[in-house]
Order: structure tokens, then C-alpha cells, then sequence
């Protein structure tokens, strides 16, 4: 019998439902939930393919202590005894947890408590800092609380949609589907995308606003005033549900007072800053979606502030179809802002400053101490590792090596730790290379607790597989090392539910009138039975509105003291991180549409490593032009922090003196190729969230003697190379690599690379010295087991016929020919570099439909190939070759 659950997919925060089907068989099919209202059936690549990234394989399965494998009991006492140690010898400020938005609400929820209520200190921040912080400050700072008051359904009813340093299309694709759907529906909504570059989310816009990166605010002032002059302000709403009106338009009308000032600041067209002004103004029905290309600035927070104002300024916050959306990144970023994982928060929306809320959660947790300050935000946080201050760090569910700034010194600082304690699923990671202790997490499929989505929908994540090894779910692991520590009795929690409970009765604790707008008292009293058939509801959600709540504010009653919305003057001067003469380029950074962050899970499916295999850098033509840099080469990137080797793109798409890299690469998949190598750990005053978009860099081609590539159906670690990049094949991993010294041996580097010794069986090989070429491949029982190819430069034989080499039981004569030839045998093997993920269609393939099979359309194209008629995220490079023709 098969087994079928509805689960929510762990990727990103539009938290897309899923039914995950597990045949008797082992295998698992994956589809969307049609009834889920995140996606109504939909689902993107990532999601599409999660059923690639399940398995035992790279998983970590046994505790570890020092490098050896140990029992559950051991590694807990192991980490209860270490935190014991360091509190009682330099005091409770000297642990740390770092913990992710990607951990569930149950898990998130106990290691707030076990930090802030039970060590009594507040050293648990969360790598939600580098991601939602600012919108936490800037929503506080208007409403009186972190809340959100939209939902997806305004996305729909809009009839403007902003979207300001997002890259829906491919961050938040699903979103961007419902969004393209209406659009289809309604041709009269507007889609303005605000961003320094191109991007598949620009390219379907009406209006591309190509800003100066980290202007914005100037941009948003700038509207602020056009409205004002334009008679669009609200008055009744601003007199009597908002406050600091004339002060925010004061000083509105000093940084931007004029259109052409503002167009000035922004280098934009003045007359696209009109059109966008214009389409505002007259627009009821708008939202503007902000994501990292705002909160990740050095003046994020105000950014925010500035955008709010304009909604504000109109009162269009709180009815249908309009309002300020953040967009939450990771699965279950909006969890942790209900428990308060951030390291200025206590739990249930309530602050540590306060001491009412202090004294109430002591109550209601029965706990010792609950520390009176905020703890340290993650970058300054892992400051404090560097400089000895914390002497026992516990990171669950992130990988801060790659991902915090500055990551060289990230790493010299975890290198440093007396202490070091990760959780992961994975066996492999930059983090865990640096911990003492290792353990083993459960993942999606195993786990089995909540989370909630960007728009306050908390919906279950059910588990469908058995946990492998020893893996444990997170839940477990702190509230074990939390009864080691002497907290039993408050730690007491057999399964997540009785934790999610507890959750939910700690936010209607004493929260008369909802005055906490994170109130999900509703769920209280939820039996084991209720948790398990949790339908996605949002919140809040009390006894008197059981079915949740689509939208805050409606009444213009705001979470303030006094009720009222207020408006924050701002003017944010320029990035930190300003180029200069040195370092004349402005580095920017983000996210491909087929891979999550670090790629522990995405890295694992070929067909999500197919659309982008290595590192890269995307560069203006003029500046290749200047640098002497050419499409396809390899180029040094170097910063004031370190430097990175990456493939060179150039677009036209790019803003000239700047440059764009994706953030996932690390040292799993190509050591040289880490973008937080090279920007600095600087933060915005309020939030502390790390100003990613913004850093200064040059860039200079990388000559190398040789080029080559190697396919192995076994991982390798390349030895000898000095650039290489591993991705991920169809029974195969696939390694680019380049060399500074060529070596005396070809052979011999190459059976050094390709097995050991004793394997010298089934081997081809061809060799021109002089010419400085190499091919190589090796057989077991006639399936090609790997292959190499060398060259003096980038004409390198195509690599996506080999791939399907790899899939073949067995070689003929002609394909062992062609291996050495460099040439593949049959036109028809070459697909060419993969365009569409979700069904494997190749840019080759593509253009055949297009010359040969005269299919003229994006919509005759998705009939005939299925190309783009997955999560349609390719939508717009498939338009652009048909362009080309
Ligand atoms: N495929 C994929 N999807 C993901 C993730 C992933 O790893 N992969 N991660 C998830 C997470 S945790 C997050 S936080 C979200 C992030 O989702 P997004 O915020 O949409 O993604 P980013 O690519 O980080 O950045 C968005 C855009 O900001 C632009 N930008 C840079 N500087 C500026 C500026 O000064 N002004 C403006 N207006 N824009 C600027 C960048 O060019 C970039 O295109 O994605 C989520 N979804
Ligand atoms: N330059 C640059 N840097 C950035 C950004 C950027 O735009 N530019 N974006 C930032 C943002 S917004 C974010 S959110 C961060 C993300 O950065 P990270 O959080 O560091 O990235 P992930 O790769 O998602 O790390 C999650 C880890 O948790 C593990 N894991 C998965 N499931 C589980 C589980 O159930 N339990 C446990 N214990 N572990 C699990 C995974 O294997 C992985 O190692 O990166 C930030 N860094
Ligand atoms: S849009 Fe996000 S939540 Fe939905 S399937 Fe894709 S990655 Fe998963
Ligand atoms: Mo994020």
C-alpha cells in the first residue's frame, strides 16, 4: 500500500503544500496540493524535485564527538556538560546559539526557551538576521508590532503591483505564478519591478525601474512627496489612524523634492520615475513587495519605513488588494518572529525590554531568569566567538560559514571556539568541517511540526519517511540537553504537539483584547489528533475567530499604545560600502532560481544543477570591455575582505560598474567561488542585518595553462586543480576545473584522480602533449565509469552528451570513439545547457523546435517540448530565444 501525506514544501517562505506519495517500492512522487491556498496544486523546480534530495546518501547519521562516532547519550552529555561548564565558569553570556529559519516552530520554540528562560541569558540570534530583520525593526517601528498585514489573496485583487528588490520569479515562484495568472486574467494590472539589474522578474515587468543600488529610500521619499502634491493623501485616515505625517513629508521634501532630483539620485529616466509616480498615485490598489534587495542594506530598516510611509500617506493598508508585503525567505522565517528567535526578542511577539512581558513569561515557563537586555545580533555575535567572549556555540540548521559576511573571518572565529556544536541532516558542510560536536538532525520527510508561511499561514510538515540512522528531530535534541541541564521537569515534551500547545497558549497569556497581534490561543486546547489534520490557517486565530485571519489592520486600529500607525521620517544616506578607486565596482549578490542557499539538498539533484552548473559573475559588456574580460572566462574577484575565482557572464542585463554573484556556492562545490568572502560584515544600526547587496570589489581575468572538465560516477576531491567547480550529473558528479602548472604526467594525475592503482583496468586515453591536450576515459564491464578532458583553453568539447554517456548500461564501439575524439556521435545526444529544469529540456533542443519545428510561441513551445510549462520560470529565456530566432 502506498502511503500518502500532505506535507508543506521546506523551501522558501511562499510555503507551498505538498503531497508526498511513498510506494511500496521505496520511491516518492511528489506533487502539489491542489487544495493547499498557498499554491492551489502549483509548485516551482525546487519543489517539483524534492523527491531527488531524499535518501541516505551524504546524510549524517551518528553523533560525533571529536571525529568519533558516539551514542545519543554520550554527545548530549557531551553538549549539556559543555554549556554547564562554560556558564558556571564565565557566566551564561558566554554560550551562544545560532540558530535558522529553517528549523519548525516546535524545535525554534524550545531553543528560545531553553536560551532566554532557562540559561538566563539572550545569546540566541538566528540567520533570520540576515534575511527579515529589518522588516521586524521597520514593521515595530510603524505598527507597534511585527505583523504583516497582507496576504496573498491581495496580490490577486491588486491592480499595481511593486515589486522592490525582489526576484519573485525565481525566489518566490510560485507567488510570481499567481501573480502572472492574475495578470493573464487582468491585463489592466501594472507590475513596476525596482531593481539594479535584469532579472527574469524584471523582464515580464510593465516597468523596469533599473535603480542606483541602495536608493531606494530617495525613490520612496521622492513618492511620498508626489503624492502629497498630488492630493492623494488619505486625510481622514491619516488624521485619525496615523501619527509623525508632517514630520515624515518635511523631511521627504528636503532629500527629494522634485522628480528630476530624485531621477538624479536613483540614475533613472525622469520620465520612468513619472510614469511610476503616476501609476502609484492614481492606483488604489496596490501593493509594494519588498524583499532582500531592500532589507539587506545598511539602511534597510529605513528603506522599509520609507516604502510604508507611502501607504500610509493613501491609507491603502488593511482592505483588499492593497498594502506594505514582506516577503519571508526561508520556510518558517515567520515562525521564528512568533517565538521570538531573534536575540532582541523574548517569545510570543513579546520584548525583553519590557518588564510586564518579562515577568509573564517567567510565569508561564516556571523559568529561573529571563535576561533584561537583548543578546548579540549574528554578526556581532560571532565578533564575540572571535574575540573569546563565547566559548560555546550551538548552531542548529545553518551554515554561517558560507553564509554569514565576511565568511574568512567567520571561519578563523568557529576555528578559534573552545566549543563548537552543530545540528544538521547533512553529513558535509563548511560549518560542520569546524565543529567538535555533530548531530545528526532529521529533515524534510522525516520531521513533523509546524511552520508558518509569508502571509501568517501556519501549516503542518508531516513526516512520510523513517528518520535514517541515528537522526533525531531537533525538538528532541535541545529539550534532551535541556532535562541534562537540570530543566526536566519544563522540558518535559514527548512529541511536537505538546510543545506547539504550549506555543500557542503562551501568545493568549494574559493578552487581553489581543493586544499581541500574534495570538493563536485558538490552537490551545488542540488535541494530538486535531495537530496531526492541521489545515493551513492564518493567524490570528482565536476561540472567537477560529478560522484565522486574512488581513490586519482593517479597522485602522494599529499595535501601538495609542492605536495609531506612525509614520517615520527618514533620510538614509548611501551604502556603507561605496566603490572606490581601489575597488571601483559595486558587488551585488542573491539567488538562482534552481538552487537553495548552500545547496546541501538542491546540490544533490542533477536536474537542479543542470541550469547552472559553477560559480559565476555577471558583468555589464563595457565593463568587460574595460577589464578585458570575455564571456565564458574565469576572473578573479577581489575585495577588501578576500577574493573569489568565478566564470564570467556578460550581460547587458547588468548594471555597468556592477557586479552580481549567486550566494550558494562554498567549499563542497567550489572552494574558490564563495561571494561572502568578499563582503564585509557590515550592518544597518537598527536591525543588523548584513548589507549583501552592497560591497566593493575588482575584477581582473584569472589566466590558467590548462582547462578541462571531469565526469565520475563517484565523488572526487579534485587534487591539482586550482579552480573547480562540482555539480551534480545524471549518474554522475561533473567537476570543471583549471590549472596554473601543467602537470609532467597526464596519466599519472589522471589515475590519480580516477581510481587507485590497482583499478588500472578498462582505460582509454588520448594525449598531445605539445598541444597540451588530454582525454581520458575508464570502463568497468563496459559503462563508462569517468572521463576526463584537458586543453590549453575554453574550447572544450560540449558537455551534456557525455552526461548521457553516464546513463547507459553499456558503450558501443562508436561512443568509446567519440569519447576520445571529443565529439558526440549522434547530433541528437546534445541537448545543449538545460533551460527548462522542471522537465529537462535542453537550449538545443529549444532551438531545433524553434528553427526546425517553426514553433513561434512560448505557448506552442510549452505544448509541443513541455519546455516552460513547469513553474514557468524560463518563461522569459525561452521569449528571448525566440526573439533570436
Ligand atoms: N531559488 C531560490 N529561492 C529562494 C532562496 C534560494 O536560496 N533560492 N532563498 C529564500 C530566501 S531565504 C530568501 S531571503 C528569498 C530572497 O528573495 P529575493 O530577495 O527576491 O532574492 P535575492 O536574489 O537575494 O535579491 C533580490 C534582488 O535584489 C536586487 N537588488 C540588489 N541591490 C538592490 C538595490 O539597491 N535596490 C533594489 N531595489 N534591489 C536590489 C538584486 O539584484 C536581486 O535581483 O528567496 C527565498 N527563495
Ligand atoms: N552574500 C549573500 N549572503 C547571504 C544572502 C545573500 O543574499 N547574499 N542571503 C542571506 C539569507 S536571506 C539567508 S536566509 C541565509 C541562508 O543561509 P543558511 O541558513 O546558512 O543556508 P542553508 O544552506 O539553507 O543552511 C541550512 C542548513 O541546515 C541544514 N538543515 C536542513 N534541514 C535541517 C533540519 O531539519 N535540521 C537541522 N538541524 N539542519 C537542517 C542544511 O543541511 C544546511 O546545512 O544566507 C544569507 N547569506
Ligand atoms: S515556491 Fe517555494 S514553497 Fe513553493 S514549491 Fe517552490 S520553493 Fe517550495
Ligand atoms: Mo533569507
Amino acid at each position: 500500500m502506498s502511503l500518502e501525506v500532505r506535507t508543506t514544501c521546506p523551501y522558501c517562505g511562499v510555503g507551498c503544500g505538498v503531497i508526498a506519495r511513498r510506494e511500496p517500492s521505496g520511491a516518492v512522487t511528489i506533487t502539489g496540493d491542489p487544495e493547499h491556498p498557498s499554491n492551489y496544486g502549483r509548485l516551482c523546480s525546487k519543489g517539483s524535485a524534492l523527491g531527488e534530495t531524499l535518501g541516505e546518501s551524504g546524510r549524517l547519521l551518528t553523533p560525533m564527538v571529536n571525529g568519533r562516532e558516539v551514542g545519543w547519550d554520550t554527545a548530549l552529555d557531551s553538549v549539556a556538560n559543555g554549556l554547564q561548564q562554560a556558564i558556571r565558569e564565565h557566566g551564561p553570556e558566554s554560550v551562544a546559539f545560532y540558530v535558522s529559519g529553517q528549523l519548525l516552530t516546535e524545535d525554534y520554540y524550545v531553543a528560545n526557551k531553553l536560551m532566554k528562560g532557562f540559561i538566563g541569558a539572550a545569546n540566541i540570534d538566528t540567520n533570520s538576521r540576515l534575511c527579515m530583520s529589518s522588516a521586524v525593526a521597520a514593521h515595530k517601528r510603524a505598527f507597534g508590532a511585527d505583523v504583516m498585514p497582507c496576504s496573498y489573496d491581495d496580490l490577486e485583487r491588486a491592480k499595481l503591483i511593486v515589486l522592490a528588490g525582489s526576484n519573485a520569479a525565481w525566489c518566490h515562484p510560485v507567488i510570481y505564478q499567481r501573480i502572472m495568472a492574475s495578470k493573464q486574467q487582468n491585463p489592466d494590472l501594472q507590475i513596476v519591478t525596482i531593481d539594479p539589474r535584469m532579472t527574469p522578474t524584471a523582464a515580464t515587468a510593465d516597468l523596469h525601474l533599473a535603480i542606483r543600488p541602495g536608493t531606494d529610500a530617495l525613490l520612496f521619499n521622492g513618492l511620498l512627496v508626489y503624492l502629497e502634491q498630488q492630493a492623494e493623501r488619505n486625510s481622514l485616515f491619516v488624521r485619525q489612524a496615523t501619527r509623525e505625517s508632517e514630520a515624515a513629508l518635511a523631511v521627504a521634501a528636503l532629500d527629494a523634492p522634485d522628480i528630476a532630483r530624485v531621477a538624479k539620485g536613483c540614475g533613472l529616466a525622469p520620465a520612468a520615475v513619472e510614469r511610476f509616480y503616476r501609476l502609484f498615485a492614481r492606483t488604489e490598489r496596490v501593493v509594494t513587495v519588498y524583499s532582500q534587495g531592500i532589507n539587506q542594506s545598511s539602511s534597510g530598516v529605513d528603506k522599509i519605513n520609507a516604502i510604508i510611509n507611502c501607504h500610509l500617506l493613501t491609507g491603502r493598508i488593511g482592505r483588499p488588494g492593497m498594502g506594505p508585503f514582506s516577503l519571508t525567505g526561508q520556510p518558517n522565517a515567520m515562525g521564528g518572529r512568533e517565538v521570538g528567535g531573534l536575540a532582541n526578542q523574548l517569545a510570543a511577539h513579546m520584548e525583553l525590554e519590557s518588564e510586564a512581558d518579562r515577568e509573564r513569561v517567567k510565569r508561564f515557563w516556571e523559568a529561573p531568569a529571563i535576561p533584561r537586555r537583548g543578546g548579540l545580533k549574528a554578526v556581532d555575535l560571532f565578533d564575540a566567538v572571535e574575540a573569546g567572549r563565547i566559548r560555546v556555540l550551538w548552531i542548529m540548521a545553518t551554515n554561517p560559514a558560507v553564509s554569514l559576511p565576511d565568511s574568512d573571518r567567520i571561519r578563523r572565529a568557529l576555528e578559534k571556539c573552545a566549543l563548537v556544536i552543530v545540528s544538521d541532516c547533512v553529513a558535509a558542510t563548511d560549518t560542520l568541517e569546524l565543529a567538535h560536536i555533530r548531530l545528526p538532525a532529521t529533515t524534510w520527510g522525516e520531521r513533523d511540526c509546524t511552520v508558518t508561511s509569508s502571509e501568517r499561514r501556519i501549516s503542518r510538515q508531516q513526516a512520510f519517511l523513517p528518520a535514517p540512522g541515528e537522526a533525531r528531530p531537533d525538538w528532541w535534541i535541545v529539550s534532551q540537553v535541556a532535562s541534562r541541564m537540570g530543566f526536566s521537569r519544563q522540558f518535559n515534551y514527548q512529541r511536537p504537539s505538546e510543545i506547539f500547545r504550549e506555543h500557542a497558549a503562551l501568545s493568549g497569556f494574559e493578552n487581553r483584547g489581543g493586544h499581541r497581534a500574534f495570538d493563536i490561543s485558538g490552537y490551545a486546547d488542540l488535541s494530538d489528533a486535531a495537530y496531526e489534520a492541521l489545515t493551513p490557517r492564518q493567524w490570528p486565530l482565536t476561540r472567537r475567530e477560529p478560522s484565522g485571519t486574512c488581513r490586519l489592520f482593517s479597522e485602522g486600529l494599529f499595535c501601538t499604545e495609542d492605536g495609531r500607525a506612525r509614520f517615520v521620517p527618514v533620510t538614509p544616506g548611501p551604502p556603507k560600502n561605496m566603490p572606490n578607486q581601489e575597488y571601483p565596482l559595486t558587488l551585488n549578490s542573491g539567488r538562482v532560481l534552481d538552487h537553495w542557499h548552500t545547496m546541501t539538498r538542491t546540490g544533490l539533484s542533477p536536474r537542479l544543477a543542470s541550469h547552472t552548473i559553477e560559480p559565476y559573475a555577471e558583468v555589464h559588456p563595457d565593463d568587460a570591455a574595460l577589464y578585458d574580460l570575455a564571456d565564458g572566462a574565469l576572473a578573479c574577484i577581489e575585495s577588501p575582505t578576500g577574493s573569489a575565482t568565478v566564470r564570467v557572464r556578460v550581460t547587458a542585463g547588468q548594471q555597468p560598474g556592477s557586479l552580481f554573484m549567486p550566494m550558494h556556492w562554498n567549499g563542497q562545490f567550489a572552494e574558490t567561488g564563495r561571494v561572502n568572502a568578499l563582503l564585509p560584515g557590515v550592518t544597518d544600526p537598527l536591525s543588523g542585518q548584513p548589507e549583501f547587496k552592497q560591497g566593493r570589489a575588482r575584477i581582473r581575468e584569472r589566466r590558467y595553462a590548462w582547462h578541462g572538465f571531469l565526469f565520475s560516477r563517484r565523488r572526487l576531491q579534485p587534487v591539482g586543480a586550482d579552480y573547480w567547480a562540482r555539480s551534480r550529473g545524471a549518474g554522475c558528479w561533473r567537476y570543471e576545473m583549471a590549472g596554473d602548472l601543467t602537470p609532467q604526467d597526464w596519466a599519472g594525475m589522471a589515475r590519480s584522480y580516477l581510481c587507485s592503482a590497482e583499478q588500472e583496468v578498462g582505460w582509454m586515453e588520448y594525449s598531445d602533449r605539445a598541444a597540451n591536450r588530454y582525454r581520458a576515459a575508464r570502463f568497468v564491464d563496459n559503462s563508462l565509469e569517468s572521463c576526463l578532458f584537458i586543453g590549453p583553453d575554453l574550447e572544450l568539447p560540449p558537455r551534456d552528451w557525455i552526461e548521457v554517456l553516464f546513463g547507459k548500461a553499456s558503450l558501443d564501439i562508436a561512443e568509446r570513439a567519440s569519447l576520445l575524439s571529443g565529439h558526440a556521435p549522434d547530433k541528437r545526444a546534445d541537448v545543449g545547457r538545460i533551460v527548462c529544469a522542471c522537465h529537462g529540456i535542453g537550449e538545443k533542443r529549444i532551438q531545433a523546435g524553434i528553427q526546425v519545428q517553426g514553433l513561434n510561441s512560448v505557448e506552442a513551445i510549452a505544448e509541443v517540448l513541455k519546455a516552460g510549462s513547469g513553474c514557468g520560470s524560463c518563461v522569459p529565456e525561452i521569449r528571448a530565444m525566440l526573439a533570436a530566432g
